[in-house]
C-alpha cells in the first residue's frame, strides 16, 4: 500500500501543546545535563550539546502523542517480563498510550538516556525529581537506557536494532490499519552496525512510509572521530541506495528540521541526518576533541573549570555541587 503524499501536518492533541518553545526546551535540556554531570562528577554531556534540539523539536512539535500514563516520578524496575510478572511495564507510557492513531517513538541510541530523561523533563512528562534515582540500584532510570527506562519501549543498548525494530513495528501497525506513524531516534555509530542497512531495505521494499528516522550525525563514536573509527563514507548516498528519501540539514536549525519532516515520501522510509557539533552551546569542550563520548574529570581542578566556563556558556550559576 502507498500512502497518499502528506501536505500538512497531522493535528497535535490538547495536551501536547506546550507554551514554551522548542529553543526554550533545547536550552532546559542541555543546562540539566550539565547540572547533573558536574554533580555526578561525570556523564554523556557531549549528546545534549548535538541532540537537544532534533529531541525538543520531536516532543515539542514533532511527535503526535498522549499524556503519559505511569507517574512523573518512576516506579522502581518490575522486574524482567514473563507471563507471571504483572508489575513488568515498558518505559513507553511516557510518551503516551499505544493507541492506533498515535505516533510513536523507538529510542535507538541507549546511552543518551540521560538526555531523553531530560527531555522528558522539560516537556512535562517526568518529574525533576526522576533524576535523583538515575543509575541506582533497582530503579528504572537507567544511565544506559533500557525498555523500561522512560521513554523508551524496547531494548536499546545494541547499537543498530531500533531502526529494525521500528520498521517492523510499523509494518505491523500498518497491517492493522493504524494510522500513527513510528518516528526513531537513532546516532551515526549506529550506521555502523549492518541491521541498519537491512531495516531500509526492508522498509523501502515493503513501502513502509510511516517510518521516519531523525540520526544524530555529530560525527563522534566511543572511541573518538568517526572517521578515525571506521570510515562511513557517503551515510546519504548509502541510505538513498538503499531506498530511503534523505533529508541532510544542520541539526540545530530548527526551520530545516520542520522543512525536512515535511517532505514527502511516498512509499519510502524518511531518514533525516540532522549534522551536529557535539560541543554546541558547550565551547569548553571543544578541547577535549576528540575524546568526548562521556566526560569524565581528570581532578578537582577540571571539574571546577568545566563547572565555571560551562555554566557561564549556558547562562546559569555554576553548579554548587560540594552541597
Ligand atoms: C552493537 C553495539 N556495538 C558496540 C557498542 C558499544 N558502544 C556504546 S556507545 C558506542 C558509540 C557509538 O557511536 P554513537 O552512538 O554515534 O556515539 P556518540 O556520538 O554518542 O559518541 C559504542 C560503539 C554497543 N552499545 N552496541
Ligand atoms: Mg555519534
Amino acid at each position: 500500500m502507498v500512502r497518499a503524499p502528506r501536505t500538512s501536518k497531522p493535528k497535535k492533541s490538547p495536551p501536547q501543546a506546550n507554551a514554551r518553545s522548542t529553543e526554550e526546551i533545547a536550552l532546559g535540556i542541555r543546562r540539566r545535563v550539565f547540572e547533573h554531570t558536574i554533580r555526578n562528577n561525570g556523564g554523556y554531556l557531549s549528546q545534549a550539546c548535538s541532540a537537544a534540539e532534533q529531541l525538543a523539536w520531536l516532543y515539542n512539535e514533532e511527535l503526535h502523542i498522549g499524556e503519559p500514563t505511569p507517574p512523573p516520578v518512576p516506579e522502581p524496575f518490575g522486574g524482567v517480563p514473563s507471563a507471571t510478572n504483572a508489575d513488568y511495564h515498558t518505559g513507553a507510557g511516557y510518551n503516551g498510550p499505544a493507541l492506533p492513531h498515535f505516533d510513536r517513538l523507538i529510542f535507538a541510541p541507549a546511552h543518551y538516556a540521560l538526555v531523553a530523561y531530560a527531555t522528558l523533563i522539560e516537556v512535562g512528562r517526568l518529574a525533576p525529581e526522576a533524576l535523583g534515582q538515575f543509575n541506582k540500584d533497582g530503579s528504572s532510570v537507567e544511565m544506559i537506557g533500557a525498555e523500561h527506562s522512560p521513554g523508551m519501549e524496547m531494548h536499546n543498548g545494541t547499537l543498530g536494532i531500533g531502526l529494525s525494530t521500528a520498521a517492523g513495528l510499523a509494518w505491523g501497525r500498518r497491517r492493522k490499519g493504524e494510522t500513527g506513524r513510528v518516528w526513531v531516534f537513532m546516532s551515526d555509530g549506529e550506521v555502523e552496525e549492518g541491521q541498519t542497512w537491512e531495516a531500509v531495505q526492508a522498509a523501502a521494499y515493503h513501502g513502509i512510509d510511516t517510518l521516519n528516522a531523525i540520526v544524530d550525525v555529530n560525527a563522534q563514536q566511543c572511541d573518538g572521530a568517526m572517521d578515525s573509527v571506521m570510515d562511513v563514507r557517503d551515510i546519504r548516498a548509502k541510505f538513498e541506495a538503499f531506498g530511503a528519501v534523505v533529508a541532510e540539514i544542520d541539526g540545530h536549525d530548527l526551520t530545516e528540521m520542520r522543512d525536512a519532516a515535511r517532505i514527502s515520501h511516498p512509499g519510502q522510509p524518511l531518514i533525516i541526518l540532522a549534522k551536529t557539533s557535539p560541543f554546541q552551546s558547550m565551547s569548553y569542550l571543544e578541547r577535549r576533541f576528540p575524546r568526548l563520548h562521556y566526560v569524565r574529570f581528570k581532578d578537582e581542578a577540571d571539574r571546577a573549570a568545566t563547572n565555571a566556563a560551562i555554566a557561564a556558556e549556558l547562562g546559569v550559576s555554576p553548579v554548587d555541587y560540594a552541597h
